[in-house]
């Protein structure tokens, strides 16, 4: 279990990583991902879901057809820690379809 992210590394965190925002009233972080149609959206959450189970480190996310929504949190720490912003940098690699 690693600690919340320091402010700086937090607002780093924002600054480097476009799209992704601050859960209001929590210290997670949000993005919204929209695909061309259901099949290229699930093989996104494929690719998160088996990365995510290997780190032992899961998102809150829900689907709708080609639309992912993705909250990232460490529970055990309540908040941004350095396996979410692990977690948001093969996230986004497999959004660009890596
Ligand atoms: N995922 C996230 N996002 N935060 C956690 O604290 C967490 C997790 N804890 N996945 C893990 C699983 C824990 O519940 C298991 C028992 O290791």
């Amino acid at each position: 279990m690693s600690g919340k992210l320091s402010t700086e590394a937090r607002a780093r965190f924002f600054a480097d990583h476009p799209g992704w925002t601050a859960v209001e009233g929590r210290d997670a972080a949000a993005k919204t991902f929209k695909f061309a149609d259901f099949n290229a959206a699930f093989g996104f959450m494929t690719r998160v879901a088996i990365a995510a189970e290997k780190a032992d480190h899961h998102p809150e996310w829900s689907n709708v057809y080609n639309k992912v929504d993705i909250t990232l949190a460490t529970h055990d720490a309540g908040g941004l820690t350095e396996r979410d912003v692990a977690l948001a940098d093969f996230i986004e690699k497999a959004a660009n379809g890596a």
